[in-house]
């Protein structure tokens, strides 16, 4: 080490005033981790996931591997996943999943059973599957869901047949609410952003035979074209809600050319790329927020050559941020130096955190040099 560096490092550790935080100094840093589990799903693509949030696990029914479409219903808990025992909807792909959380239900529609489009309604409580209403939306797949916590109902929109229609689930009963908006679509990706009360829209495949690249906005009542640039048109990627940054992410995809590995993020009035490095190009993938571990999870997809059984992680923190709980202060000073010292180490005491989060310089290694900003973003 440097001498200066020396004395910094010195200073951090004899420094004992009050804990001392500057919000919004640095800007978050995302990172993707894949975890290796088993059990786990097989590969597969066009499976739906979604997250409950009352039971802390991460839901995932159905999807394609090439040759069979599957019926099983798996959860994730963070670190494991659980293949679960009742029986369910008949085996499918490319029907869509929404969590309800007033009622503490996962909603799903629709899909692909091989012999058709379903147009079932059914809802997993976490230890049953229950058929729901017999009216509603036509026979579809490749359609989006997403929750609309506010109003308390699960918006559709969108699907290979009759892809133009938004309707509305509120536990008992479907309502067909517009069928102006977007135009005819599959593909797409949906999530309800609960910081707005807005239900955002990206992309899917149109039925003038392009990819859309086009950002819409559901508010209960009205669609609403947002002019942004952003990813490329795609469909087949995923778009879950961060909502402890208030962020939906974007992953993945199929674009004009070929499939993507792209991370993006709309925060309700641009889209970000994010240079995070982590699952290859895929799209037919699935991904959820996991609120209580403040990471998004993805599972599968097609990858080109193969179906994919890859569980990956994406979580964001702030650099300096060490310990992973939200703030920068003293508490973050070990593991600074554990960082900086040791990468094994704190790899193995800080598993959901990332070592690159002591690239405080940003200059994309964690070395000597992140020193005395990490000193500065601690000291007023
Ligand atoms: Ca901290
Ligand atoms: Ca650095």
């Amino acid at each position: 080490m440097r001498r200066t560096h020396l004395i910094s490092l010195a200073a951090l550790l004899l420094w004992s005033g009050a804990a001392t935080e500057r919000v919004g100094a640095q800007p978050d840093a995302c990172f993707w981790r894949e975890r290796s589990a088993t059990p786990r799903p097989s590969a597969r693509t066009y499976h739906a996931m979604a997250y409950d949030s009352a039971r802390g696990v991460t839901v995932l029914f159905g999807g394609w591997a090439g040759s069979a479409r599957s019926a099983e219903t798996w959860e994730w808990n963070g670190s494991a996943w659980t293949l679960r025992g009742p029986t369910g909807p008949s085996p499918r792909a490319w029907h869509a999943m929404a969590y309800d959380s007033a009622r503490g239900v996962t909603v799903l529609f629709g899909g692909d059973t091989g012999s058709g489009s379903s147009a079932e309604t059914w809802e997993w409580n976490g230890s049953a599957w229950t058929p729901r209403a017999t009216t509603g939306p036509s026979a579809r797949a490749g359609h989006a869901m997403a929750y609309d916590s506010a109003r308390g109902v699960t918006v559709l929109f969108g699907g290979a047949s009759a892809g133009d229609e938004t309707w509305e689930w509120s536990g008992s009963a479907w309502a067909l609410r517009a069928t102006t908006g977007p135009s005819m679509r599959f593909g797409h990706g949906m999530a309800y952003d609960s910081a707005r009360g807005l239900t955002v829209l990206f992309g899917g495949f149109t039925r003038v035979g392009f990819y859309s690249a086009e950002t819409w906005e559901w508010n209960g009542s009205a669609w609403t074209l947002w002019a942004t640039t952003g990813p490329s048109g795609r469909s087949g990627h995923a778009m879950p809600y961060d909502s402890a940054r208030s962020v939906a992410v974007l992953f993945g995809g199929y674009t004009s050319s070929g499939r993507s590995a792209e991370t993006w993020e709309w925060n309700g009035s641009a889209w970000t790329l994010r240079a995070a490095a982590g699952p290859s190009a895929r799209y037919g993938h699935a991904m959820a927020y996991d609120s209580a571990g403040g990471v998004t999870v993805l599972f599968g997809g097609y990858t080109g050559s193969a179906y994919n059984a890859e569980t990956w992680l994406l979580w964001c923190g702030r650099p300096g941020d060490l310990n992973c709980d939200g703030a920068i202060n003293n508490f973050d000073i070990d593991p600074f130096v554990l960082a900086l010292t040791d990468p094994v180490g704190y790899a193995k005491q800080f598993p959901n955190c990332d070592r690159m989060l002591a690239d405080v310089n940003g200059d994309g290694v964690v070395d000597n040099f992140d020193i005395d900003p990490f000193v500065k973003l601690l000291a007023p």
